[in-house]
């Protein structure tokens, strides 16, 4: 066979590369992604006879499949994952690293063979629309199904992905098998000076769609401090104002702290009635640059959202509820007996029985051994849907330019500590804000505070070099813009001293957001304190929300002790970066800590 009859292109480096890993692979086949329906259907058809997909009930979820992964094949193995750079400095203290020739070695062992008996998959695909200056392709081999499946929702693959790269001609070469399912034989690789990615032994979205964390984050961050842009974990939305002006922010949070439900909301009462409404960009990823303008624009290099099922219901995210009705793949969820799926806090009645995520057959009030409640989903359980689904999808998603950010939002889940919302007093302190970023364990005992875990901009598990230099890049982008963002710290979660929530959550947010917006358009005045400012609380709208008697003061409060106690774990953990710290952080460090000892 010629190579161009084997291969729909005629770009060298792409072929070459295309046939070295058929040489460690070896599989039986090699079958390029074009990104037509009809091969689409004719995958989704070999999937269903493999029992890599079941099909659900059709009329109630049209286009829409269920799979089942191996039971230790269930999220992120981040222990597993390697940045693998020349020198181990450049990969920092908040990575794994591995030398890249030992990295290759060793899963070159793996790779050898493994796609024998099973077809080897091209994907093209562009993250980001198609030859938009933020865009970047990639090429994923995989001999999964169901990784192709999930990639042709999640990007754009196909024929217009394979164009661009020829007439650009440099793409991030992404590796995948699952070879046996082999915890003990799982590599998630990074080769960020060399564009390259290979995972194998896995497939679970977050180790097995390369486009997504690995070329996204990863390996996009590690571009983007060289490109001079940002590579960001982090959902972007548009808020329509009253008089029909919509303004855009970007907001990052660790995960699980309601990220996708934040990005889609629908407002409450009180602020429909004044015109707000939200347009939804991302849930996940944002890339940013700076524009001859002198301001920050995004796009979201996705095309679908990769959710979270347990907790997905018309309460939490009524959008996301609509988005998921049709074309989606649900993994890891219980199937009824009418065919739909379920999960643990999905609308409706707990099913009376079905087929539980692992396989077997599930009823209602089920409990193990121990007398622990058998999940009909796992916590973990996803859905993969595309982005066009959703009611709230702004029309701006293709747009090559993206849209103009007026504010970062940083947030974590603090019970007694960070207060409801406060504003950075510059750039460089909103980054120090960002770098600083941490979550308490929600399993946390009441009066008593969590264990923290520092995440800055919630990048921790995806930077893809040392993050030293990149609060470093962060300063240095804030130096190219003449019109930098707003930079603000977010927290839905404080706790009375019962250990209630003090803040309702879920769409309430959007009256803090409206506030971040009116401080941002200069429309309203502040109160300092040592932390940055925050709202006089007569200018967060509460119409029609009724919050307990001091509320409010409470979530505004700041005490200055505990925030000197919590600088002493902010100190513990810049330490660790070493010279590698930009001194710009310290600086900000003393600052604060001397406003606190004022105010003390
Ligand atoms: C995700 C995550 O899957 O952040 O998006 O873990
Ligand atoms: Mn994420």
């Amino acid at each position: 066979m010629s190579e161009k009859t084997k291969h729909p292109t005629n770009n060298k480096k792409l072929i070459d590369w295309v046939n070295k890993m058929e040489r460690i692979c070896k599989p039986d086949d090699i079958v390029w992604i074009d990104g037509s329906e009809a091969q689409k259907k004719q995958l989704e058809k070999e999937a269903l006879s493999t029992g890599e997909l079941i099909q659900l009930n059709q009329e109630k979820l049209p286009g829409c499949f269920l799979h089942r992964t191996a039971l230790d094949d269930v999220a992120r193995t981040e222990h597993l994952t390697y940045i693998c750079t020349k020198k181990k400095r450049d990969a920092g203290p908040n990575n794994n690293w591995m030398a890249p020739a030992t990295a290759y070695r060793k899963a070159k062992a793996i790779f050898d063979g493994a796609m024998r008996g099973r077809t080897m998959y091209v994907i093209p695909f562009s993250m980001g629309p198609v030859g938009s200056q933020f865009s970047k392709i990639g090429v994923e081999i995989t001999d999964s199904r169901y990784v192709v499946l999930n990639m042709l929702i999640m990007t754009r693959a196909g024929v217009a992905a394979l164009r661009q790269l020829e007439k650009q001609d440099h793409f991030t070469k992404c590796l995948h098998s699952k070879a046996e399912l082999d915890i003990n034989k799982r590599l998630i690789l990074h080769f960020p000076e060399e564009n390259t990615i290979w995972s194998v032994s896995s497939g679970y979205g977050g180790n097995a769609l390369l486009g997504k964390k690995c070329l996204s984050l990863r390996i996009a961050s590690f571009l983007a401090r060289k490109e001079r842009w940002l590579a960001e974990h982090m959902l972007i939305m548009g808020i329509e104002e009253p008089n029909g002006h919509i303004e855009y922010i970007t907001a990052a949070f660790p995960s699980a702290c309601g990220k996708t439900n934040l990005a889609m909301l629908l407002p409450p009462e009180g602020l429909k009635v004044k015109g707000y409404r939200i347009w939804t960009v991302g849930d996940d990823i944002a890339w940013m640059r700076v524009d001859s303008d002198g301001t920050l624009w995004a796009v979201n290099p996705e095309a679908g959202y990769f959710g979270v099922a347990p907790g997905t219901n018309s309460h939490a995210n009524p959008n996301m509820v609509e988005t998921i009705k049709k074309n989606t793949i649900y993994t890891n969820v219980l199937l009824k007996k009418d065919g739909t799926v379920w999960w643990e806090g999905a609308d409706g009645e707990v099913p009376e029985e079905g087929i539980d995520w692992q396989g077997r057959p599930w009823k209602k009030g089920m409990v193990d051994v121990s007398g622990k409640p058998v999940l009909a989903a796992h916590p973990n359980s996803r859905f993969t849907t595309p982005i066009s689904n959703c009611p709230t999808t702004s029309f701006r998603v293709e747009q090559h330019h993206g849209v103009p950010i007026s504010a970062i939002v940083f947030g974590g889940r603090r019970q007694y500590l960070a207060p409801l919302v406060f504003e950075a007093f510059n750039w460089q302190h909103g980054v120090f804000v960002g770098a600083t970023m941490a979550s308490e364990r929600t399993a946390a005992q009441m009066g008593q505070v969590g264990e923290v875990r520092r995440d800055p901009m919630a990048m921790l598990p995806f930077c893809g070099y040392n993050m030293g230099y990149y609060f470093k890049h962060w300063l240095d982008m804030g130096k190219r813009m003449t019109k930098p963002p707003k930079i603000f710290h977010v927290n839905w979660f404080r706790l009375d001293e019962t250990g209630k929530f003090l803040w309702p959550g879920f769409k309430e947010n959007l009256r803090v957001l409206e506030w971040i917006l009116e401080r941002c358009n200069n429309k309203i005045d502040v109160v300092r304190t040592p932390i940055g400012f925050i709202p006089r609380p007569t200018d967060i709208d509460l119409t029609g929300l009724k919050l307990p008697d001091g509320a409010l003061d409470k979530l505004l409060e700041i005490k200055s002790k505990d925030w000197l106690e919590e600088l002493k774990g902010v100190g513990t953990f810049f330490k660790e970066f070493k010279r590698d710290l930009p001194k710009e952080l310290w600086t900000e460090y003393i600052k604060l800590s001397n406003r606190l000892k004022v105010n003390e």
